[in-house]
């Protein structure tokens, strides 16, 4: 890769205070490769002046890292929790190149000279402080892990274990568990897994656990599935006390086109509801309308994932949405 941009890079950033960030509610390989980052430019002997600030860690990221500490008890990493731009001469933003996703940097855009690393598509947006010649974005790259390891790649660093562990999970979780990787993510994959990791055991850091309550709702949501067949499409209908929507999920991750999961909740119902690509995109399904246009107004959503609060004759509302629902897939059904 580009072996120039690291070495301009960090010679440009001697003797600065340096800011490392991410998007809102960073992810996975936001956050991996923020403190990987923070490593390279801290340690072997590069003693930059280095912190890391997010504004607010995703949920699935705190449950990761939770699993990881266990593993690695001794793992030591800092973010700050709060932040004065100021005292920072430039700043890094890891795995995103557009401001829109970085609320508090937004606002002072005009301030504060940064730098992006990513490997989403250049949006190339012109930001007056943003340093250009700086900026290492590859959107062949199925994650901003993958160009942070090749910096360590470049330089010639093995890295210690639990780095390891973390570059590794940060590339699954950005590549779908490798379902869109391409051969050069499974080239850095076997770099940095060597023989040393097992990668089952980096699989395993994303156990997470599940209460009892939510695996008798999903039982009990199976076991009450009922199956409708319009043409090819199979919508189920089921219902239980609580995480419909979970439920709902589940039953299109089972095979389902469409799934319709409803729970009563004091005198009214909730009606989770979820479509698969397929047949939003064939159909022209949008289960966001629908449920707007039966419930009177009262649903919203997406058009593969729509819900809906209300007090309604629940046979009645299922009656007129599944015969909603049919005379979209009949009209549309593909030759
Ligand atoms: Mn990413």
């Amino acid at each position: 890769m580009a072996i120039m941009a690291f070495n301009q890079i960090f010679n440009y950033l001697k003797d600065k205070s340096i800011l490392i960030t991410s998007h809102n509610l960073v992810d996975l390989d936001g956050f991996v490769s923020s403190v990987l980052l923070d490593f390279f430019l801290r340690d072997f002997n590069h003693n930059y002046n280095v912190n890391i600030y997010f504004s607010g860690i995703s949920k699935n990221t705190l449950d990761f890292m939770n699993n990881f500490i266990t593993i690695f008890p001794d793992f030591k990493y800092e973010i700050l929790d709060k932040i004065n731009l100021s005292e920072f001469d430039i700043i890094i933003i890891l795995d995103t190149n557009n401001l829109d996703l970085l609320d508090y940097l937004n606002e002072h855009n005009r301030d504060y000279p940064f730098i992006f690393i990513d490997h989403h598509l250049n949006l190339e947006k012109k930001y007056t402080m943003n340093l250009e010649s700086y900026n290492i974005i590859f959107d062949e790259y199925t994650s901003t892990a993958e160009i942070i390891f090749e910096i360590f790649d470049f330089y010639d660093v093995l890295l210690p274990l639990p780095y390891r562990y973390l570059l590794a999970s940060a590339i699954l979780t950005d590549s779908g568990f490798l379902k869109y990787a391409n051969s050069k993510t499974i080239m850095h994959m076997s770099k940095i897994l060597q023989e040393e990791i097992e990668y089952q055991d980096v699989i395993g850091l994303f156990n997470t656990f599940t209460d009892v309550s939510e695996k008798i709702a999903k039982i009990k949501g199976l076991q009450r599935v009922e199956l409708f067949r319009v043409e090819e499409w199979l919508i189920g209908i089921s219902h239980v006390s609580s995480f419909g929507s979970i439920i709902a999920s589940m039953l299109i991750n089972i095979g389902f086109d469409i799934s319709i999961v409803y729970s009563k909740v004091k005198s009214e119902f909730r009606i989770s509801t979820r479509a698969n690509k397929e047949i939003c995109s064939k159909t022209g399904l949008h289960l966001g309308k629908l449920l707007n246009e039966i419930g009177n107004g009262t649903g919203g959503g997406h058009e593969g994932a729509a819900s809906l609060n209300a007090e309604i004759n629940i046979e009645n509302f299922l009656k007129t949405l599944l015969k909603q629902i049919k005379k979209i897939l009949i009209k549309k059904q593909p030759l």
